[in-house]
């Protein structure tokens, strides 16, 4: 199988703005970010979306989780808050099949999503 984009990002074999990473996760900003701050957060693992990951990966996900809460935190995201996504999918607007969570925030988020 051939590497994800975000696989090559996480072996530095294409730039990017890396701002955390630990032994599980790795956030870097997106490259069209679609709010004043937009950071990627993804596992190591390249599980290739949400629907796909496994029981084994209850651990991963949780830690991604809280990683998400601590880099928003990290980004001044905090106060005035921020918004989680997780793209699932061609009707879920996924673009990249390596699990990520978008953290977007610096401006007011409209809902319901387009
Ligand atoms: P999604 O549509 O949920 O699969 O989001 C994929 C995101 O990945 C999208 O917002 C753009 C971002 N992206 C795609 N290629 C690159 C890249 O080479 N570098 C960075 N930093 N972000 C990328």
């Amino acid at each position: 199988m051939s590497k994800t984009i975000f696989e090559k990002i996480i072996a530095r074999e294409i730039p990017s703005d890396i701002i955390y990473e630990d032994d599980l996760v790795v956030a870097f900003r997106d490259i069209k970010p679609q709010a004043p701050t937009h950071v990627l957060l993804v596992p190591r693992k390249p599980v290739p979306r949400i629907a796909e990951a496994a029981a084994e990966d209850h651990r991963l996900l949780g830690h991604l989780l809280l990683k998400a809460a601590e880099v928003a935190a990290k980004l001044g995201l905090k106060p005035n808050g921020y918004r989680l996504v997780i793209n699932n999918g061609p009707d879920g607007g996924e673009s990249v099949p390596h699990l990520h969570c978008h953290i977007l925030g610096g401006r007011h988020l409209g809902w319901p999503p387009g």
